[in-house]
């Protein structure tokens, strides 16, 4: 059948310049598994801002460093300020998948010391911003899709204007890199799925190098 009629998506697309999407590449139920384990040493929580407001998505970490937000900035930081102790482990299966799905995309020898997990409950946003508190931006990001879909928004070198818009599924791996590391990006509103009602949730899990 040709392709205008089936639904299927090629494996890996460079969506845009040096952003791959890898469709459907990783089975996300054990990963959810893995991500409970996390949660239960470092919960889901919003986090204060510079502008002092919270964080509108709740997010965990794992792995050396972790993601912070206060009142004095954003930064990398070796242990979760609510315990004053060191992040969960990252379990070597998520370390090796964050490799695996690099490599996918011609990024060799990525090895992961933060795992971001963000969580969008139906209704939230993440809006456009860049991420640019990693030492070297030569190394990617990869980012995993669990459960609802999400349309990811690439506006480029400036904040606004028109976004390229992608569909990304529950197991969609995503590769960020070279020219589209710095791009600024979101996540439009979460909306529920009418075929599948029980569905509340999605989760990205994003994977970095911070230094
Ligand atoms: C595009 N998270 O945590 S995936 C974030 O779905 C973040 O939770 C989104 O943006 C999410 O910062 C998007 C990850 C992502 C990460 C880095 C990027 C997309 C990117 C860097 C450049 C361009
Ligand atoms: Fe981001």
């Amino acid at each position: 059948m040709s392709d205008l009629f089936s639904n299927s998506r090629p494996d890996i697309e460079e969506i845009y310049p040096d952003m791959f999407l890898l469709a459907n590449f990783v089975e996300t139920k054990q990963l959810l598994r893995d991500i409970d384990k996390i949660i239960l040493q470092s919960p889901f929580r919003k986090m204060m801002t510079p502008n002092g407001h919270k964080t509108g998505i709740a997010l965990a970490n794992c792995g050396e460093y972790g993601w912070v937000s206060d009142i004095h900035g954003y930064r990398y930081s070796t242990v979760d300020p609510e315990t004053e102790q060191a992040w969960p482990l990252l379990p070597e299966s998520l370390r090796a998948l964050a490799t695996k799905a690099a490599a996918r995309a011609g990024y060799i020898n990525f090895v992961p010391d933060c795992c971001l997990i963000n969580h969008y409950p139906i209704g939230s946003r993440l809006n456009s911003h860049q991420d640019k508190n990693e030492q070297d931006f030569n190394w990617p990001i990869v980012s995993v899709s669990i459960g609802l879909t999400a349309i990811f928004q690439v506006f480029g070198d400036e904040r606004g204007g028109k976004p390229l818009n992608s569909k990304v599924f529950d197991g969609d791996v995503m590769v960020w890199g070279g020219k589209s590391r710095l791009a600024y990006h979101g996540v439009n509103t979460i909306k529920a799925d009418p075929h599948n009602p029980k569905l509340k949730q999605r989760i990205n899990v994003t994977f970095r190098k911070a230094y």
